[in-house]
């Protein structure tokens, strides 16, 4: 290939990544019929839990005094330990500059009084018809708990859905701690008991059933620690998270042909005085997801891993498991180094039928940032990728361009999981 023809293609890729709209598959966002629990805006974005971490790097304060603060204080605090007093080259901190940015503030300036004032001026519905339409989202996989005594109380009312914001089965407390679990699914009338026997898989079943369907459930979802096995490993917990996976989940699976999706690697509250953002990472065993797909040949499953260790496992599993979908670059793997080599392994490894990346954001601003870096990769591996098979004389169309990169960004995802 010419040196222009190779600049024209890579141009190509670049803006076709750039203008396909987006499946964004896992994010923390709630439809606007949650109200408050939508968050957006100057002071959510700066108390984002991946910022507030690196803060109280500099922070020289008791935490217990910060959470006592307002959320403006916080904000500010966090504005001054890591925009003013040293420079926001962080990835979350370049996220915040990227949507200030991109919304037109001039964030030269430094000045966060005047950047909330911009921010009042606007009304909840317009900014996330903006947001969706600068970070070209079309559709958003909220995550939403049963559990969460703040959003159960919204779905049992039911609400007219957006249509943009999809749901997702979060069920945590469910596969991983039953005995607290039980009372709960008994109080709100499924008959099961502390002992995993098959009226309790089949209350448990009851239970999943009728949150997919009042969900309308794109998947059921479940974080694990690096510890997790299957089968189960011996003491009582691990155990129960392998039974109720196996007699409970999976058969639910097969009857609504829903996908599990996996995040495995949380390490949750190595330091709880951080609050939301005292979780951290371990590596986790790659052989339990094989094992899975194994045992659950009917069943579908998705699966990001937290430990950059994780990952070329993870891929190779891909590859022995049609029944595994690979997907994001989760939390502390959301860093353009790590996103970058992931990224192009995965294409090296398993091609296209990948979701590379979700973008877990718990404050709609940060769809427009975090949306706009990751394309950036996304387009920067694909293009080489197209550039090294283009010299073997396979020059990809710009319609083959298009199905790809529509693919990566929610299409493959959407046909895996068959919604
Ligand atoms: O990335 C995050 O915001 C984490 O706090 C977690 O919520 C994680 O994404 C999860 O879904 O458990
Ligand atoms: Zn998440």
């Amino acid at each position: 290939m010419t040196l222009e023809r190779t600049a024209s293609l890579r141009s190509m890729v670049h803006t076709v990544v750039d203008d396909t709209p987006v499946f964004d598959i896992h994010t923390h966002l709630y439809d606007p019929a949650f109200g408050p629990l939508l968050l957006w805006g100057i002071d959510e974005l700066l108390v984002y839990h991946y910022l507030v971490a690196e803060a109280f790097r500099w922070i020289d304060q008791p935490f217990a005094g910060f959470w006592k603060l307002s959320k403006s204080e916080q904000a500010e605090a966090v504005w001054n330990a890591l925009f003013i007093e040293h420079s926001p080259v962080s990835e979350a901190c370049r996220g915040v500059l990227t949507c200030l940015n991109t919304f037109g503030f001039d964030v030269k300036r430094r000045d966060l009084a005047s950047l909330r004032a911009h921010y009042a001026k606007w009304d909840t519905e317009d900014f996330i018809t903006r947001c969706f339409e600068i970070a070209k989202v079309r559709k958003i996989c909220m995550t939403n708990s049963p559990f969460d005594d703040l959003e159960r109380p919204v779905w049992e009312r039911g609400f007219p859905r957006d249509p943009r914001f999809v749901a997702g089965l979060r069920i945590d407390p469910l596969v991983l701690d039953w005995p607290a679990t039980a009372p709960k699914l008994k109080a709100w009338g499924y008959n099961v008991t502390a002992n995993l026997n098959q009226q309790t898989f089949d209350g448990i079943r009851r239970f999943l059933a009728d949150w997919t369907k009042r969900l309308d459930a794109q998947y059921c979802m479940v974080s694990l620690p690096p510890e997790f096995v299957y089968p189960g490993r011996g003491d009582s917990a691990g155990n129960a998270t392998a039974q109720i996976i196996e007699h409970a989940i999976m058969p639910h699976g097969r009857e609504h042909g829903q996908a599990f999706a996996l995040m495995i690697g949380v390490n949750r509250q190595v330091n709880p005085a951080l609050q939301l953002a005292g979780d951290s990472v371990g590596t986790a065993d790659v052989g339990a997801v094989e094992r899975l797909c194994a045992a659950f040949p009917d069943n579908k499953f998705l699966c990001t891993m937290l430990a950059r260790e994780n990952q070329h496992g993870l891929c190779v599993a891909a590859r022995k498991f049609r029944n595994l979908h690979v997907f994001g670059c989760w939390w502390f793997m959301n860093a353009p180094s790590l996103v970058e080599e992931t990224t192009r392994m995965r294409l090296e490894l398993i091609g296209l039928s990948c979701t590379p990346q979700h973008s877990d954001c718990r404050v709609l601003d940060q769809l427009v940032y975090k949306w706009r870096h990751s394309r950036g990769i996304i387009a920067k591996v694909l293009a080489e990728k197209y550039e090294d098979i283009a010299a073997t004389g396979w020059e990809p169309t710009r319609s083959e361009i298009e199905r790809d990169v529509g693919d990566l960004l929610g299409g493959s995802l959407e046909t895996f999981i068959g919604r």
